[in-house]
C-alpha cells in the first residue's frame, strides 16, 4: 500500500516535470515567433545603446544577435526590450523577454531566489567611483561625507554601504530608477560622486557635458560578474545561451574571426572542425543546426572582436581587456572545449 502511494506520488512528480518542461521550451517559442526577444538596458554606450534610428549596438546587443544567428542563421531576428534595472527580472520571469542581456551582476540571491539562472560571464566588472577632477580627490578613501548618485534596483547600494562602513566613512546616497536621471543629476552637480560598475562609468561619462572633466578613481570595491540570464527550468535554452558565449571564446582562442571563418571551414585543426561543424554533431546536441557556431562568428565575430568593436581601446570607452582577456593571456575568459 505504502509502495503504491509512493509510486503515485512519483508518477505525479514525473507528469508535472514533463508539463513544466513542455511549457518551458523557449527555443520552440522563439522559432514560432521567428525572433529572439532580448532584454537590454535603456541605453548604455558600448553595451546596449540605441541610435536616433533605433539601431542597437553594444557587447550585450551583439550577444543577442549571436543567439539569433545560432538559431536562425540570421542576426537580425532579434527584438530588443529596453529595461531599467528595477524592471529587468520581472520582465524575464513573466516571459516578456527570452533572455536578459543587460550588464547584470551574477549574485547568489539573484541566481537562486528569483526562478532565474545566470549562464556565463561575458564581462567581468567591479564597482567604481567617478568624480569631477576639480574635486581634487585621487582615492575613494577620500570620499567621506560625499553625496553619491546611483541607480536603484542594482547591486551598487549595498556595495557602497559595505565599503563606507568598513572604512568608517559617512556618505549620503542619491538614488534614481533611470540611469539617465543619475547622469543628469551628477552632471548638474547634485552629487559629488557617481558610482556603478566601472564599465558603466566609462560608458556614462560619454554622456556628460564635459567628459574630460571627470575621472574614474582607481578603487574597485566589489565583484560584478556580468552576464546573460534565463528562466529556470529550460536546460536546452540555458545550454544555447552558454554555448553561444563559449563558441565565441573558442573562436577567438583558435584564431577564427568574422573575416576568416569561411576559409577556416577547410582547416585541418580538429578543434576548429568541431567548432564550425565540419566534424561532429554538436549543434544537434543543443537543438540547433550544425553550423550554429559558424553562423555566430560570421554574424558578429569572436569574443575579442565584439569586445574590441564595442568597448575596446579604439572605442570611446577605451577599456583594455584586463581580466576579460583569454585565460591563456592572463585573463578569466575561458571557453570549455567543444568535444
Ligand atoms: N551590474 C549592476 C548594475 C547594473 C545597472 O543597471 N547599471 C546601470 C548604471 S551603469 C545601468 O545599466 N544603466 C543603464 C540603463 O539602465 O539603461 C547590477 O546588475 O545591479
Amino acid at each position: 500500500m505504502k509502495r503504491r502511494i509512493l509510486s503515485v506520488i512519483a508518477g505525479t512528480a514525473v507528469l508535472s516535470l514533463a508539463a513544466g518542461a513542455a511549457s518551458a521550451a523557449t527555443l520552440d517559442d522563439v522559432k514560432s515567433k521567428d525572433s529572439v526577444q532580448c532584454g537590454v538596458s535603456q541605453g548604455l554606450p558600448g553595451f546596449s545603446n540605441p541610435d536616433q534610428d533605433g539601431n542597437w549596438t553594444g557587447l550585450d546587443v551583439d550577444f543577442c544577435r549571436a543567439v539569433a544567428a545560432a538559431i536562425f542563421g540570421d542576426p537580425s531576428k532579434v527584438k530588443f526590450t529596453p529595461l531599467s534595472a528595477k524592471e529587468r527580472f520581472t520582465a524575464l520571469q513573466s516571459g516578456d523577454v527570452d533572455v536578459l542581456s543587460r550588464n547584470t551582476t551574477w549574485t547568489m540571491s539573484r541566481d537562486t531566489a528569483l526562478g532565474l539562472n545566470f549562464s556565463v560571464v561575458n564581462y567581468y566588472d567591479g564597482q567604481g567611483f567617478m568624480v569631477r577632477k576639480d574635486l581634487g580627490v585621487n582615492s575613494a578613501l577620500e570620499l567621506s561625507g560625499a553625496s553619491i548618485c546611483t541607480n536603484t534596483g542594482t547591486t551598487t547600494e549595498l556595495n557602497v554601504a559595505d565599503y563606507f562602513r568598513a572604512n568608517n566613512m559617512e556618505y549620503e546616497l542619491v538614488a534614481f530608477e533611470k540611469a539617465d536621471e543619475v547622469v543628469a543629476a551628477y552632471d548638474a552637480g547634485r552629487c559629488d560622486v557617481y558610482t556603478t560598475d566601472q564599465s558603466g562609468l566609462y560608458a556614462q561619462r560619454l554622456k556628460l557635458t564635459d567628459p574630460g572633466a571627470h575621472i574614474v578613481l582607481p578603487e574597485i570595491i566589489s565583484k560584478e560578474p556580468l552576464g546573460p540570464v534565463v528562466r529556470q527550468g529550460d536546460d536546452q535554452w540555458l545550454n544555447i545561451i552558454k554555448w553561444t558565449h563559449f563558441a565565441m571564446l573558442n573562436a577567438e582562442e583558435l584564431g577564427v574571426t568574422q573575416a576568416n571563418v569561411d576559409e577556416m571551414k577547410s582547416s585541418d585543426n580538429p578543434s576548429v572542425k568541431r567548432l564550425l561543424g565540419t566534424e561532429g554533431e554538436f549543434g544537434g546536441a543543443i537543438g540547433l543546426g550544425n553550423d550554429w557556431a559558424y553562423n555566430i562568428i560570421k554574424a558578429v565575430g569572436n569574443y575579442g572582436e565584439t569586445f574590441d568593436r564595442n568597448v575596446g581601446p579604439d572605442t570611446p570607452l577605451a577599456i583594455s581587456r584586463g581580466v576579460n582577456a583569454q585565460w591563456n593571456q592572463g585573463g578569466l575568459q575561458y571557453g570549455p572545449p567543444i568535444r
